[in-house]
């Protein structure tokens, strides 16, 4: 694809620090539309979806704390994605915590028979609304867009379920509550945790991967959690997980998926201006993006 379109959801109610709503910003500021536009692609800034802030936050810990703006914002970002890809161009999406990909794998997995997702994270994000330690939403993206969890999420832009257990990779993943880990085996959910990153490297998996999707898979979208890398690389986000992937790691993860072809969206998720070093995290996503449109050399 030719062209790209940048939609940001600058949201921070999935999670509960604040400052996440900010990571668009920090993404442009890092020059995202710049670098894109410097790899020769026609690159549209679509600016941010706008979405009203409550007078109070809901921070009760025994419900889906902020359900009302999370399941607007995903409302929005579905309809957007859906008619960035009618328009044949690649939506690229900025958040915001993790909660919007509920609305980006809603609009994307309408153009396809069998979207695939790499979910690379330090998290399974597979809780519901019964397994969530949390109550954050952020920590339930994936499971919602499998059909699980709270039906209004789950039945966002009219159709569920959005992807299927077979077509999902977790890439990362070292920080896996009980009842996640239960589903990944109920589903027979495909995880390459760090042991598997640390053991064969992450050529290795990303190899499997490609050959994985290529096989059933007509558009895969990946969506990227910054907390997947180390803290020490990435530290801008709400959710930190020591002995995460480095930065060269997951730069040849974007890399190798950017040479197979395979990915149709995109998203990049969880920069915390707020708790960053001098925007470095947004840094390391445009550069990460930078390697997933084809930089070179690099
Ligand atoms: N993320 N598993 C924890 C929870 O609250 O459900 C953490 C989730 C983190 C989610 O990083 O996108
Ligand atoms: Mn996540
Ligand atoms: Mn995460
Ligand atoms: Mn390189």
């Amino acid at each position: 694809m030719e062209k790209i379109t940048i939609i940001g959801l600058p949201m921070d109610l999935g999670q509960n620090r604040r400052g996440v709503d900010m990571g668009p910003s920090a993404i442009r500021y890092a020059e995202v539309v710049e670098r894109l536009d410097s790899l020769g692609f026609d690159v549209e800034d679509s600016g941010d979806i706008m979405i009203g802030r409550p007078a109070q936050l809901d921070t009760s810990e025994t419900k889906l704390n902020n359900l009302k703006e999370v399941t607007i914002g995903s409302r929005l970002l579905a309809e957007k994605v859906d008619a960035i890809l009618g328009k044949n161009s690649f939506p690229l999406v900025l958040g915001g915590d993790h909660s919007i990909a509920i609305g980006t794998l809603a609009g994307a997995s309408k153009h396809y028979e069998n979207l695939g997702v790499i979910w690379f994270d330090a998290h399974g994000d597979l809780n519901t609304d019964e397994t969530t330690p949390s109550g954050n939403i952020h920590g339930m993206s994936l499971a919602v867009s499998l059909g699980l969890g709270n039906d209004e999420l789950v039945n966002i832009h009219g159709y569920s379920p959005k992807i299927k257990p077979e077509n999902v990779v977790i890439i990362g993943a070292r920080s896996l509550d009980e009842g996640e880990r239960k589903l990944i085996t109920a589903k027979e959910i495909k995880v390459f945790s760090m042991h598997e990153i640390d053991r064969r490297g992450m050529a290795a998996v990303i190899e499997e991967t490609i050959a994985f999707f290529n096989e059933k898979t007509d558009g895969v979208h990946l969506s990227v959690d910054m907390d997947a890398l180390d803290p020490i690389d990435a530290p801008g986000v709400g959710t930190p997980v020591l002995g995460g992937i480095t930065y060269r790691e997951s730069h040849l993860a974007m890399e190798m998926l950017s040479e197979s072809g395979i990915v149709t969206s995109a998203e990049f998720v969880e920069v915390n201006p707020i708790l960053d070093d001098k925007n470095k995290t947004a840094t390391v996503a445009v550069a990460l993006m930078g390697s997933l449109f084809g930089e070179k050399l690099v």
